[in-house]
């Protein structure tokens, strides 16, 4: 390797990785050094995450790292709004929690009761998800571990702390907490004094490119990397940092990061704070430069996970190519399901909650695996439609092409049923987009890329893309998303 290699450190809900660029004038090469899953811990006090053993997963895809020739930096992205607290000593206070717990049931009124939610939005642009920052903050509320924490660091930050020593808090993640103001990117004193939050527990902000920091002696030396290797802050948020990579060209595009969650929206440039786009629960999360993530998550390939989970457990095949080619010739229609229901949300029996979701709402209760996932399949394809037209409508845009980025690209009928959904063209990749934005905002720093719109240049002309174009019967898409729409809304 040599002195182009960057590192980026991406720990997903399901796997982290440690990956490789190497980036010259106009070539962008990638290369996985380290995988390691990421199983969450049932505790009998709620869902954790293991973060001693995903550390230990980058630390082992460092060394990975260092014998295949050292790196430039290193820049760390994960998952939004989870965190770990540390004491006055700096030692991490528990394990943290995964959003998917669901101790921050009956939080969000408690939060509302001091700051309604018309406030909060008119404040930090969020969209209302139950596992905010500012709602898991709420239900830790006198608490002893709270009560002796010093310093909130969001899980990028956190590994960043454990590999550097540094203290930071990267401001696109931050912007998922609940408690930055959209407007000027800074930790709303106003919010955290009313709801009764220590100013100190939120570290100074850092921004996409600024250094965080070199390793520490004992990293440096388990790792076999030079003591003196950069950490540099990237957009931590993984969603920021995958619309970083969308390879858009021209303007009027849409994007869908496609992993364990759909983030469907666009890019502006300023906050849209109004209260029609508050009631359509659409998110203002920061991007690189300044940009701004205007988009909604819908339940994603989640669903599709967590049924294969369910499938394992229970015998049956769970073979991704096989359920999607059963899922090919299944029947179109048959049932769409809300994929923004929170009776999806939590882990458990999905393809259950599926095909009692179809009952309920009257609807022919799918029964073959490839059923289900037709139907899960459909349903997403609805609700990227729905959102995409509503955020274009919000933000009075006109959408003339969707980018769908990250593990979902690799999903050739998901990619299909959307472009007939929306009637869009759609473009497919790159898959590793999360990767490549890290990647890029370290080589930005570096001086070896330009702007925002070079480095999408650089990804279109180097990464693999396929082109859907929209297909199939409109009018029976049209029908079925009246369908979701006019069904007797989930519990
Ligand atoms: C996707 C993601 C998403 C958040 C969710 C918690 O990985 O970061 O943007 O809303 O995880």
């Amino acid at each position: 390797a040599s002195a182009s290699a960057f590192a980026a450190v991406d720990l997903g809900a399901t796997s982290g990785r440690v990956i490789l660029g190497h980036v010259g004038p106009d070539t962008l090469d990638l290369t996985e050094v380290h995988r390691f899953p990421n199983t969450p811990v049932r505790l009998p006090d709620g869902l954790r995450w293991d973060v001693l053993s995903l550390f230990q997963g980058v630390l082992d895809g460092l060394r990975e790292a260092a014998r295949s020739g050292g790196v430039a930096s290193i820049g760390v992205d994960t998952w939004a709004v989870d965190y770990g607290l540390l004491d006055a000593d700096g030692a991490l206070v528990g394990h943290p929690y995964h959003y998917r717990d669901d101790r921050t049931d009956g939080a969000a009124e408690r939060v509302w009761a001091a700051v309604s939610r018309q406030e909060l939005y008119g404040v930090t642009g969020l969209q209302h998800l139950p596992f905010n920052t500012v709602f898991q903050l709420a239900s830790t509320e006198g608490t002893v571990q709270r009560d002796v924490a010093r310093t909130l660091l969001l899980v990028p930050d956190l590994v960043i702390h454990w590999l550097t020593g540094s203290i930071g808090a990267e401001e696109t993640n931050a912007s998922t907490t609940g408690l930055l103001d959209a407007r000027t990117g800074t930790w709303s004193q106003d919010l955290l004094r009313r709801l009764s939050l220590d100013p100190a527990l939120f570290p100074p902000l850092r921004a996409p490119g600024d250094p965080a920091g070199t390793l520490l002696p004992h990293v440096a030396a388990y790792t076999g990397l030079d003591p003196r290797t950069p950490v540099t802050t990237v957009a931590s948020h993984d969603t920021a940092s995958a619309v970083a990579a969308v390879p858009a060209t021209e303007p009027g595009f849409a994007y869908i990061s496609c992993g364990t969650w759909s983030l469907a929206g666009l890019e502006l440039d300023a906050p849209v704070l109004s209260e029609a786009s508050r009631a359509a629960n659409f998110t203002n999360e920061r991007g690189v430069d300044g940009t701004v993530r205007y988009l909604r998550n819908i339940m994603g390939l989640w669903l599709l996970e967590e049924c294969r989970r369910t499938w394992d457990g229970q015998g049956l095949p769970t073979h991704i190519p096989t359920l999607l080619a059963e899922a090919a010739r299944a029947e179109p229609f048959a049932s769409v399901v809300d994929p923004d229901a929170p009776e999806f949300l939590a882990p458990g029996d999905m393809p259950a909650r599926i095909r009692a979701s179809c009952a309920r709402t009257g609807q022919r209760v799918p029964g073959s695996q490839g059923a289900v996932v037709r139907c899960v399949l459909e349903s997403l394809a609805l609700a990227h439609r729905r959102t995409l037209r509503q955020a274009a409508a919000l933000a009075g845009r006109d959408v003339t092409r969707i980018h769908l980025v990250g593990g979902g690209a690799r999903n050739d009928l998901l990619c299909r049923l959307t472009a007939d959904a929306t009637g869009l063209p759609v473009v497919a990749g790159p898959t590793e987009a999360t990767a490549l934005g890290n990647i890029l905002v370290q080589a930005r720093a570096a001086g070896l890329v330009g702007d925002l719109a070079d480095m999408r240049r650089l990804i279109a002309s180097t990464q693999p893309l396929r082109s859907y174009t929209p297909g199939g019967d409109s009018a029976a898409w049209d029908a079925a998303a009246a369908r979701l729409d006019s069904a007797p809304r989930n519990p």
